[in-house]
């Protein structure tokens, strides 16, 4: 049964292995089955085929002898992989046949597959696609992230108010596509003292911890696409050491013990919800040191079986760190090379600084992390004496550039004074890394400019560009297989590894015939998502509506409420403005509120409530719906994307590093509204002009008014239409008998001074928007666009991103099995 070669599937062999799981693993039988074990059986029988795959590429010398890229996330936000594995084995048909004659219609068990939930949002998502990439153009790789019980929270709607509730996506059964790997486990320490002792007359340091915990790997294979290249996905999870404490066990304390066993579980217990936004919380940080300190000894590891020496890291491996969460790697390295490899400082530098390699995915003042010397101090004693060294020598530096110049010090010190000192985790980085990349050009700008501009002098060339991509094989291919099909039909079927030759349907963009088709294949998606909606939701929808999509984390400087406002000032017209005309439209978002965020959960709460209120106000028929789908998650939004017409980008600009979702939706045929802002700059400079609706002040904009002293009032009272859309969430318009249940909104965006620069950029929204509006009528014209959108952004391939790492970055090369 061998696995990718599309001709060697044995279907028969691969029957009886689901049906010998049914048995053995989930113990039920043919008949009494539901479609739930079906899918385990079938998921388990697959799922060998790969660790197969996954165990071999782990023993093949030519990789062994290769360098790897080690992809170091606190968030691996990979969505279902069964359909995905399918396609990237090439035996999505075969499994289909095989699985309908044993009486299972395929679509049906991949709905049964819960989503792996292990990330956030788009940093997390990017680390998945990353690794698709990886995998697919055979780069050794291996993805370190940590395996939670609790993935991010779900979330349900209670009388419009989100409520949590904790994704347990595991099942009780246990997640079909991940293997214990208990052969590579490790033990974790925190807390405790250092030593001073004498060795062969040197005086050395040591740690000794106060509490250790197991790091039991759990691997998940990654699938090339089209290739035998497994490599894995090592999430680890935290568990006690028993007997956790010999003494208290035979003290009889034996709940005591428990407890610690408890308190030991916890560390990977749950995913912080938190987006864009830290919280300096002690568990937080042992997460963080967990994942760091079993990644860096799995590393080691390996390249010491290899049979390399220590001296040769940076040639055989390079960690990439995904923003400042796995710092503490840094430390960690240097503490394993002085205090147990025996080396000198100055040569575990050497090896240290060649070897790590930070993305920064933010610019947000409150995202970037920094944490209390107290508590490293306390929880990880070495290392914050290495991270002192490590800043005394670096700052002895920053003296040789700028003489005398006590604020360059002051400025670049990985130590922030004060009466709480606090540890900067981006200037660890930047000081700790060989190469620091933004996430999009003029991301990477604003980083070399406004966060790091002395870095910049102090190390020429140390500050680069990668631009973030996706992967075509999910966001394409395996999400809208009726649009791949006619992609394929007209161009060939190499598009899913070589996303450029997109570029060649532009030539049928004119085309009647071709606008049909792919405005028929847009308009089988749009029932698709109206379906699930109905199921759903119980709200009917119009097919033929405008599709307006705003699909992301929530968060104020992404702006939903600037598009709340917008559909205010459209509801206010249809109301009020006999002349004013507009085609149907129905309005979707999909966000989750990090659970501490207040206005966050308010402008939900507000979304919610307008569209109870607009979606049966028969004043206005079927113009205008809002829709706000709960539970945002990667399989929603392989629903919702191949649906789009309109992909709503509307971050204030300088505030959205990058943005992933607006290459996604692009790629699927829907035009963007949205501000020069992140990887929205790089998609009008694919698409062009034509075929994107830019609007709104940009960043130097944004900085002249906001040094000119920003009122929000000035534009309040000077728009009428503004006026009356914000009005509108004063009074009990939408929560009837209870006036001003709203008005948070209002208050930030008046009182509160509007940090987010809504109002400034609300008339060119709304006027955005008519425009889009009209272009809408013009069937053609729109469906040339739409096309055009689908060709022209080949760009933002994932495997793109991974060349340029590759090329300018990591320098690895390809090793095909
Ligand atoms: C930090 C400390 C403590 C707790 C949580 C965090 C934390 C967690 C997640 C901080 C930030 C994040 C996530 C950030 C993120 O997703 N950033 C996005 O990264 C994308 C990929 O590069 C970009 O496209 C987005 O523009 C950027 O917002």
């Amino acid at each position: 049964m061998k696995s990718k070669q599309t001709g060697s599937f044995d279907k028969v062999l691969f029957q009886e292995s689901v049906k010998k799981h049914l048995y053995a693993t989930y113990a039920t039988t043919f008949e009494k089955a539901d479609k739930h074990a079906w899918f385990l059986a079938m998921g388990t029988a697959l799922a060998e085929l790969t660790t197969c795959d996954l165990l071999c590429t782990e023993h093949d010398e030519k990789i062994r002898n290769a360098k790897s890229v080690n992809y170091l996330s606190l968030e691996f936000l990979i969505g279902r992989l069964t359909g995905n594995n399918l396609i990237s084995m090439g035996v999505y048909q075969q499994v289909a046949e095989a699985m309908e004659e044993l009486g299972q219609n395929l679509t049906d068990l991949l709905e049964e597959e819960r989503d792996p939930s292990l990330g956030n949002g788009g940093l997390g998502r990017l680390a998945a696609c990353f690794m698709d990439s990886l995998a697919a153009q055979e780069f050794p790789t291996v993805g370190y992230g940590l395996h939670y019980e609790y993935g991010l929270f779900k979330q349900s709607f209670d009388h419009g108010h989100q409520v949590e509730t904790p994704d347990a996506w595991r099942g009780v059964e246990g997640y079909p596509w991940e293997i214990a790997r208990p052969d590579l486990a490790q033990e974790i320490g925190f807390y405790g003292h250092v030593e001073t002792y004498q060795e062969n007359g040197k005086e050395k340091r040591r740690w000794l911890p106060g509490m250790t915990v197991k790091a039991m790997p759990w691997d998940m294979p990654i699938v090339g696409y089209e290739s035998n290249t497994v490599y894995p996905l090592r999430l680890w999870e935290c568990q006690a050491i028993a007997p956790f404490s010999l003494e208290s066990f035979n003290n009889g304390n034996y709940f005591e013990a428990q407890h610690s066993l408890i308190d030991a579980g916890n560390i990977t217990k749950v995913l912080y919800p938190n987006d864009n936004h830290e919280k300096g919380k002690t568990l937080r940080l042992m997460q963080q040191y967990f994942h760091s300190a079993a990644s860096i000894r799995d590393i080691l590891r390996r390249h010491e079986e290899a049979g390399h020496t220590l001296a040769s890291l940076p040639k055989y491996e390079t960690i990439q760190l995904n923003d400042t969460h796995p710092t503490v790697s840094i430390p960690e390295l240097m503490r394993i090379l002085i205090d147990e490899k025996e080396m000198e400082w100055d040569d575990a530098w050497a090896i240290c600084s060649k070897t790590f390699a930070y993305t920064n995915h933010t610019l947000l003042p409150e995202a970037l992390e920094t944490w209390d010397e107290s508590l490293i101090q306390r929880l990880l004693p070495r290392h914050m004496e290495i991270i002192y060294q490590i800043n005394y020598l670096f700052l002895k530096e920053v003296r040789e550039k700028w003489p005398g110049d006590v604020e360059k010090q002051r400025k670049l010190s990985i130590i922030q004074e004060g009466f709480h000192r606090m540890v900067r985790m981006a200037n660890l980085c930047v000081v700790g890394s060989y190469a620091v990349n933004g996430v999009a050009a003029m991301h990477s700008e604003l980083v070399k400019q406004d966060l790091f501009p002395e870095f910049n002098v102090l190390y020429p060339g140390k500050l680069q560009n990668v631009t973030n991509g996706i992967t075509p094989r999910r966001w394409l291919k395996f999400c809208n297989p009726e649009l791949s099909e006619l992609i394929s039909q007209k161009i060939g079927s190499d598009w899913p590894t070589q996303l450029d030759q997109l570029r060649n349907i532009a030539d049928y963009a004119e085309e009647t015939e071709f606008q049909k088709a792919f405005m028929q294949v847009k308009q089988a998606n749009k029932q698709r998502l109206a379906d699930w909606v109905e199921q759903n939701m119980d709200i009917k929808l119009d097919t033929q509506a405008i599709f307006d999509v705003q699909i992301k984390r929530l968060h104020e400087y992404k702006r939903q409420h600037l598009n709340v406002l917008h559909i205010l000032s459209m509801y206010h017209r249809l109301l009020h403005d006999s002349d004013f005309e507009m085609e149907p439209r129905v309005v979707f978002f999909a966000a989750k509120a990090a659970p501490g965020y207040y206005l966050a959960k308010e402008i939900i709460y507000a979304v919610n409530k307008i569209a109870e209120k607009i979606n049966h106000d028969p004043r206005i028929g079927n113009k205008l719906k809002v829709v706000f789908i709960p539970d945002y998650r990667v399989s929603i939004a392989e629903i919702i994307i191949p649906a789009a017409d309109v992909s709503e980008q509307i971050s204030t600009a300088g505030k959205e590093a990058s943005g992933t979702g607006n290459m996604k939706l692009a790629l699927n045929g829907a035009l963007t509204i949205g501000t020069m802002d992140g990887a929205n700059v790089e998609i009008r400079e694919e698409v062009g002009d034509d075929n994107i609706y830019i609007f709104g002040l940009e960043v130097d904009e944004v900085e002249q008014l906001k040094r000119s002293g920003y009122n929000p009032f000035d534009y309040y009272n000077s728009n009428s239409l503004l006026k009356a859309s914000l009005d509108l969430l004063l009074g009990e318009e939408f929560t009837p008998g209870e006036p001003g249940k709203l008005r948070a909104i209002y208050d930030s965006l008046l009182d509160g001074g509007d940090p987010y620069f809504c109002l400034a950029d609300f008339e060119s929204y709304v006027k955005a928007h008519e425009a889009m509006d009209e272009q809408y009528k013009d069937t053609a014209g729109w469906a040339k666009k739409a096309i055009l959108n689908t060709a022209l952004v080949g760009k933002f391939s994932s495997d793109r991103s991974i060349q340029d790492y590759v090329n300018n970055i990591w320098k690895l090369e390809t090793v095909k099995r």
